[in-house]
């Protein structure tokens, strides 16, 4: 299967792996891309010597091309900018931002940067500043989200912008694959579903929450703070709802949140710490090899193209 994403990337398949902070380690993204898809490994709020470290170890895993996701809020941006510009990593993701003022180094060195957007606005003003795609996200992501569902979004990125849109938000299977497609989308971008790859290196409790998961059992929390998160429903979620309904302050709320990711996603506290996931963790039902992953979408693409070309 050929789109502009997958020439641009020089991959096997149009599926990108989601950068998510501490989940997306070397190990899962060197994962998908060896399985013909784009890792990324999500630097989040690592400091810059860490994401070095990840950098240098999905090398020695891989000779296929992979990515690194920028989280623009990290306390450490520049370094981790210089860090990503340093190592020549091929394709940069950013997320929670604006990457304006990075992006003509990246280009200087030949980095595809590929911004997440939430928005029609932005991503007209993100193609004028000459990235090369984007990843239009819908509200039903896990971590931190925007207001439009991927189903709206998609298609009026897709029609606002000339450079190749890739779909993030609810998809985990074939059938979303396929309607991302039917959107305008000449890629996907999955999270959740990689979080329960074999290779993933999130604490075992993680993906078992996850596997858990129905329909209803994510919810979005710190929307006072200008920061929407979404996260799977459990102690921490109640006190964030508690204390956001008894007008906490965004400091105060956003000391609450402060290492809570890494507690479950690490330590594997599942019920106190922060377990970001999208509305599909309710469809994602079992720990697989990223290949298998990979190679079910594709092989199901198909059967579900079969379906359409029967009905329409
Ligand atoms: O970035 C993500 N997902 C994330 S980041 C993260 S770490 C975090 N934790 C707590 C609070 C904030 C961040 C966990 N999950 N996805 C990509 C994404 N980007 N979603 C939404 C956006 C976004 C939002 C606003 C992108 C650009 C944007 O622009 C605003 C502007 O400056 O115009």
């Amino acid at each position: 299967m050929e789109t502009r994403i997958t020439q641009m990337l020089g991959i096997d398949y149009p599926i990108l792996q989601g950068g998510m902070a501490w989940v997306a380690t070397a190990e899962l993204a060197a994962a998908v891309s060896e399985a013909g898809g784009l890792g990324i490994i999500g630097a989040g709020n690592m400091p810059a010597d860490l994401v070095k470290r990840e950098i240098e170890k999905a090398r020695a895993l891989t000779a296929r091309p992979f990515g690194v996701n920028i989280m623009l809020l990290s306390p450490y941006i520049d370094d981790v900018v210089d860090v990503v510009l340093e190592a020549e990593v091929p394709v940069v993701t950013t997320g929670a931002g604006n990457p304006g003022k990075y992006l003509d180094a990246f280009k200087r060195i030949g980095t595809k940067v590929i911004p997440v957007v939430p928005s029609v606005a932005l991503a007209r003003r993100l193609e004028r500043l000459g990235v090369d795609a984007l990843i239009a996200e819908g509200h039903e992501s896990g971590g931190h989200i925007g207001e439009l569902t991927t189903m709206v979004l998609v298609p009026q990125v897709v029609d606002a912008v000339s450079i190749p849109v890739i779909a993030a938000g609810g998809i985990a299977d074939s059938r979303g694959m396929a309607a991302a497609f039917a959107l305008g989308a000449e890629a996907v971008q999955m999270g959740t579903r990689f979080v329960c790859a074999a290779e993933c290196t999130a604490h075992e409790n993680y993906k078992r929450a996850i596997i858990a998961a129905e329909d209803r059992d994510t919810t979005v929390s710190g929307r006072t703070t200008g920061h929407p998160v979404r996260c799977l429903k459990n102690r921490l979620t109640r006190q964030f709802a508690a204390m956001e309904s008894s007008g906490s302050t965004p400091e105060e709320l956003e000391r609450l949140g402060a290492g809570k990711l890494r507690l479950a996603v690490v330590e594997g506290d599942v019920d106190q710490g922060s377990v970001m996931a999208g509305q599909s963790a309710g469809m994602v039902n079992r720990i697989q090899p990223a290949a298998e992953i990979v190679q079910e979408l594709m092989d199901g693409l198909q059967a579900v193209v079969d379906r359409l070309g029967s009905i329409i």
